[in-house]
């Protein structure tokens, strides 16, 4: 078997790893495909500036002309941002970008498998990929067919704590919980009783834990994983109150974006990133400005919960001694 290759760290990622300092893993997907140009730019920015502001450092994961990376920044990342040449890499595509030594944008999926090989153990995100709808050619084909993001088994095999926003409903959202139930992933509301649907705080779906302070997330994650259980803990966050879209106004967009992608044949990886940019631009723009200000929300809360995190590492080495 080739030998396992721990991804390149930049200096301030390998210093707070190396000091057990907080760390926070962020996707570059959502800056090379998920959002337009200017706008990528704005969320890298303000993503990044809300990790430090919460005393933790920001790691960008990405394939570096075929390194895996983690704290893109400099002429890598404005590389990233101008998004020429910078494929979409979700798991299984990690090993093709690598030997290929193409440059390589990471989804959640491929940011999971980053963030675990370095030991980071905070990563936040926008929104998750899920199980999607069921199209009509889905139907044609099979009644089992339709099209899942790896996301979902990725973070069953993770011990990380991912901040998001729920998943959009692009997605088949009951589907989704219902997959994240069966594969043992435990969702905690942040300050919120519902399942956040990204864009707005309200998609009827009830969650069974909520937690209200980041130390609570760090306890209930390391009891997770006390037990031996390797999967994620996912904690969902509603988009800022002062910016969230009504449910129903976002699903007449969303109806319409399906009934696009449907007719034009988008499907297999390409389906996320054109539906988000038909949400973009049926919203006129409004849809970007909640994605950035929730981007932004999340990177602070997770940047809370990596600094009670280590703070338990810290208490625990403390009373030992
Ligand atoms: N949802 C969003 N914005 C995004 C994505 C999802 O609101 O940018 C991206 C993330 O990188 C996520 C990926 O991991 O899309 C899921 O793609 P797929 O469904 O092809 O697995
Ligand atoms: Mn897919």
């Amino acid at each position: 078997m080739a030998p396992f290759v721990t991804p390149v760290l930049s200096p301030a990622v390998r210093e707070a790893l190396a000091r057990k300092r907080p760390v926070v893993a962020l996707e570059s997907s959502v800056l090379a495909q998920g959002l337009p140009i200017p706008e990528n730019r704005h969320a890298a920015e303000r993503m990044q500036r809300a990790v430090q502001s919460g005393g933790a450092t920001p790691a960008i994961a990405a394939i570096v002309r075929g390194r895996g990376t983690l704290g893109l920044d400099g002429a890598d990342l404005e590389r990233f941002l101008c998004r020429e040449g910078v494929r979409k890499v979700s798991s299984r595509d990690l090993g093709v970008a690598i030997a290929e030594g193409a440059d390589g944008a990471t989804t959640v999926a491929a940011t999971l498998v980053l963030a675990r090989a370095a030991g980071i153990e905070v990563f936040a995100t926008g929104g998750i990929g899920g199980v999607h709808r069921r199209t009509s050619r889905d139907l044609e084909r099979s009644r089992q067919l339709r099209d899942e993001s790896a996301d979902l088994p990725e973070l069953a095999r993770s011990r990380v704590i991912v901040v998001c926003a729920g998943a959009k409903s692009i997605l088949d959202l009951p589907a989704t919980w219902e997959r994240l139930e069966t594969l043992g992933i435990p969702v905690i509301g942040y300050r919120t009783d519902e399942l956040p649907g990204f864009f707005t705080a309200q998609t009827g779906i009830s969650l069974q834990v909520r937690c209200d302070t980041a130390s609570g997330i760090a306890a209930i994650a390391r009891s997770h994983w006390s037990v031996g259980n390797g999967q994620s803990v996912l904690v969902v966050q509603p988009p800022p109150s002062d910016c969230a879209m009504p449910g129903d106004e976002m699903q007449e967009v969303i109806d319409a974006a399906l009934v696009e992608a449907e007719r034009k044949g988008i499907e297999g990886p390409m389906t996320t990133p054109f539906l988000l940019a038909a949400v973009s631009r049926l919203t006129k723009g409004q849809s970007l400005d909640v994605n950035l200000a929730l981007l932004e929300s999340n990177a602070a809360l997770a940047a809370e919960i990596a600094s009670a995190l280590t703070r338990e590492i810290d208490g625990a080495e403390g009373s030992q001694s």
